[in-house]
């Protein structure tokens, strides 16, 4: 049963009688393009077929009710809640999320009415994975179908808006300080395809990217040490890297090029200096696999893909011993390339392997984690999926 099915079926258990509507958002893997969003740089996600659905039926008591069915197996019912009374910081926990998302939609002036919302999804949660944003999207596409506002509709924002929207529940409601990449990759990806997002301008391409034409893979390696953007380093860096472009007079890091490097760095405090180098090569590094992909040359981006990763572990200082132990153990046992995704900081890592050799690939890494004594990681072939999209 899909996770939308899944939500239909709780939702009439729960509430009594049928959801109007059921939207689902997939959380993502970002192929690279790490810490380079909320600096106006590139991006290049691609959704996993993981979902999180939201099942809603529209309420005229401007009251808000939800429930999940948590990765617990059981089921969480949130304390019904007055779409007025919404204040950033209550409610917390899993509730933030959706209950922000509305809190969003109701300062732009959405003449939201209540609802009762029932959400079931997939996605690993504080796996790097995006759960979260999952989430986010499918709420904030329920509300907007709820009062005649969903993406198709006469006068309903475009999926940028949207996206802007979440990360203002992100942002302001939760108070994870957060860029735009995931709930842009959770609104806007395509099946086979890496989402070639450009935040700056907002252009974005859709890149055919089907590993699997080339014998290859994506193996996903969660190495479910958790993690959360509110509470790790994320918000420091990202106060870094905008002093540092305060500092050298520029709008952001987007605007510093790779061959300024050499005369810039000298100019900032020494520990600035890895954050700014990161990202400029970073954008350097999307650009570079983005060629290799429109060339067909799959391969070839796998020692990009780890050199961001070393990028990430040594001068943005975000990757962890469980991270790099996952990368190191793939590029040894054969993958092409391996790197650690999103925040960072626990989460999960990404390796490029050939397909015949993903069993072996996948059986070092379970055979050096259980050595060292760590939580067995959870494997699995990341295939480029559909964004967001209703479901009924
Ligand atoms: C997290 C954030 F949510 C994104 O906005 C992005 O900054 C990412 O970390 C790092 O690239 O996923």
């Amino acid at each position: 049963m899909t996770s939308a099915e899944r939500a239909a079926t709780l939702f009439a258990e729960q509430y009594g009688g049928a959801a109007d509507v059921v939207w689902s958002a997939p959380g993502r893997v970002n192929l690279i393009g790490e810490h380079t969003d909320y600096n106006d740089g590139f991006v290049l996600p691609f959704a996993l077929p993981h979902r999180t659905a939201v099942a809603l039926r529209r309420r005229t008591d401007r009251r808000l009710s939800m429930a999940t069915f948590g990765s617990d197996g059981r089921l969480h019912r949130s304390p019904e809640m007055a779409l007025d009374d919404l204040r950033p910081g209550s409610p917390t926990g899993w509730a933030a999320h959706p209950a922000g998302v509305a809190w969003a939609l109701r300062e732009t002036g959405l003449p939201l009415t209540g609802a009762d919302l029932m959400i079931v999804g997939n996605v690993p949660t504080g796996a790097g994975l995006s759960s979260s944003h999952a989430l986010e999207c499918a709420t904030a596409l329920a509300l907007l179908d709820s009062v005649g506002s969903a993406p198709g509709q006469p006068g309903a924002p475009g999926l940028d808006e949207i996206a802007r929207l979440v990360q203002r529940a992100e942002n302001d409601f939760v108070g994870a300080p957060t860029g735009l990449l995931d709930q842009t990759a959770s609104l806007s990806c395509t099946e086979a395809h890496v989402l070639f997002f450009d935040v700056r301008t907002g252009d974005a391409e859709q890149v055919p990217f089907d590993p699997r034409n080339a014998g290859l893979e994506v193996l996903v390696i969660d190495t479910r040490v958790k993690h959360s953007h509110s509470e790790s380093g994320y918000g420091e860096r990202r106060r870094g890297c905008e002093r540092a472009a305060e500092l050298l007079g520029r709008k952001s890091l987007r605007d510093v090029t790779a061959s300024e490097l050499p005369a810039v760095l000298p100019q900032l405090p020494e520990e600035l200096r890895p954050l700014v180098r990161h990202v400029v090569t970073e954008n350097d590094r999307v650009l570079a696999t983005v060629d290799e992909l429109r060339a067909g040359r799959y391969a070839e981006i796998g020692p990009v893909l780890t050199a961001s990763h070393t990028s990430l572990r040594d001068d943005y200082r975000v990757s962890c011993p469980e991270l790099d132990l996952a990368v190191d153990t793939a590029l040894a046992a054969g993958a092409l390339g391996s790197r650690m995704i999103g925040g960072g900081f626990g989460g999960s890592a990404i390796a490029l392997v050939p397909t015949a050799d993903r069993p072996a690939i996948e059986q070092a890494v379970l055979d050096a984690f259980a050595r060292a004594d760590l939580t067995a990681p959870r494997l699995f072939t990341a295939v480029p999926s559909a964004g967001a999209g209703r479901d009924r």
